[in-house]
């Protein structure tokens, strides 16, 4: 009976487009940054999703939200995991992929009348993204015992808002403590957000492990001055430093090559003004590489050329951590188990690391963990135009289904 069970694809795709509808940008698209009203609106959706589906629904201290599934036994859950904020110009399955494939697991399994041996839980974790507030993966990471939740609820948004206001703002500081939790396995499907699995034909990918991540902020002062009378040499101009560790952030990525990969997402001049010499920038650098060496390798040789431009310029330069994650392997039975299910269900699959940072990689911490990727078309996300075709939604539930009754009832 249960080898035959499969989702229902238009059931997944139906809640994918109504969460959608939270935070709908104009042109597509969703923006529910963390801890916003419209983060708070698509919370409360997928909780009222849970409790329909008779979850017995918790929040805790750091607003991570779980759906419980009682079993035939006590125990620590099956965790079905992922996130629902999004980036500002965020698609619509950039982690509720993962939130409502698990919903859509428990939907199944209710309709089936089936129910597993351990308990089985469907968390979404609190900012994820670390768009708004840094790091990413925020949530996970108190879950785990990662970080501090005094620190996290301390950190100050992009905004200026403190993360536990917010919290409380949006009425979701839970009651139930954090870190050292009980998982027995934890697993995230969620969509590759890269061109691998789309150019190569391949429905799922069994995500091997994740990559390094490190997020830099740097804050360059220098003065401002008139654009046309101020000569060359006597410019401190923030601008133009900021532009040359852009430049050079490209030039270390292609000069490492391999799997490195450099980003400048955010970059502030003030006063921002066409005819004033730049006095202040604040910018942020994103590095990341599978090989833990390499990374640090390539943060010594940016650092280096910052700090040598600033003082070439004049001007001073304050660095800030904003995030630092080293490469995350997942257990290999577990990545095994989602490549042989793929294979059983006749479905193209490669082994894979991921690009992208996931709550896996830090929940792997405490309980063996993997990922089942989907295709991005053209590799496409973190983009209003982010689309997975909904056959291969299915094929990477219906992998997911799988590989949690076998859990659940090992
Ligand atoms: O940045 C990341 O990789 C993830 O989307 N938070
Ligand atoms: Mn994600
Ligand atoms: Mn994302």
């Amino acid at each position: 009976m249960q080898q035959n069970l499969r989702i229902d694809g238009a059931r997944l795709s139906l809640r994918l487009a109504r969460l959608a509808e939270v935070g709908a940008l104009p042109g597509g698209g969703c923006c529910r940054l963390a801890l916003t009203d419209e983060d708070k609106a698509g919370r409360d959706l997928v909780v009222e999703w849970m409790r329909e589906l008779g979850l017995a629904v918790s929040i805790d201290a750091i607003g991570n939200v779980t759906g419980l599934r009682k079993g035939t036994q006590d125990g620590p859950p099956v965790m079905i995991g992922s996130h629902i904020d999004t980036v500002r110009t965020g698609g619509i399955y950039d982690g509720c992929l993962g939130v409502l494939g698990g919903l859509e697991v428990v939907e199944t399994l209710n309709d089936a009348g089936i129910v597993t041996k351990r308990p089985l839980a469907v968390t979404y974790f609190t900012d994820e993204e670390g768009s708004r507030f840094q790091p990413d993966m925020l949530g996970s990471l108190v879950y785990a015992g990662g970080l501090d939740l005094e620190q996290a609820l301390a950190t100050v948004a992009i905004d200026g808002a403190k993360l536990g206001d917010e919290l409380r703002r949006i009425g979701y500081a839970g009651p139930v403590p954090v870190g050292k939790p009980q998982v027995h396995a934890f697993v995230e499907l969620h969509i590759e957000q890269g061109p691998v699995l789309d150019a190569e034909g391949f429905t799922i990918g069994a995500v091997e492990g994740v990559q390094g991540i490190s997020w830099t902020e740097f804050t360059i002062t220098g003065q401002s001055n008139h654009a046309g009378t101020t000569p060359m040499h006597m410019r401190q101009d923030a601008g133009y430093v900021a532009a040359a560790i852009a430049a050079f952030t490209r030039r270390l990525a292609n000069e490492i090559g391999s799997d490195q990969v450099a980003t400048v997402g955010a970059l502030d001049l003030t006063p921002n003004l066409v005819n004033v010499v730049a006095e202040r920038a604040v910018m942020t650098v994103d590095l990341r590489n599978t090989d833990e060496t390499r990374l640090q390798d390539a943060e010594r040789r940016l650092f280096a050329f910052a700090d040598e431009t600033a003082a070439a310029e004049g001007v001073t330069l304050k660095r800030r951590s904003l995030a630092r994650f080293q490469p995350t392997p997942f257990a290999p039975h577990l990545v095994a188990r989602v490549e042989a299910i793929a294979k059983e269900f006749g479905l193209p699959v490669k082994r894979m690391p991921s690009g992208a940072g996931h709550d896996a990689q830090i929940i792997a911490s405490v309980c063996p963990a993997c990922m089942i990727f989907v295709p991005s078309e053209k590799g496409i996300s973190h983009n209003v135009t982010e689309y997975t075709k909904p056959d291969d939604l299915s094929a990477g539930a219906n992998v997911l289904l799988r590989l949690v009754l076998e859990l659940a009832d090992s």
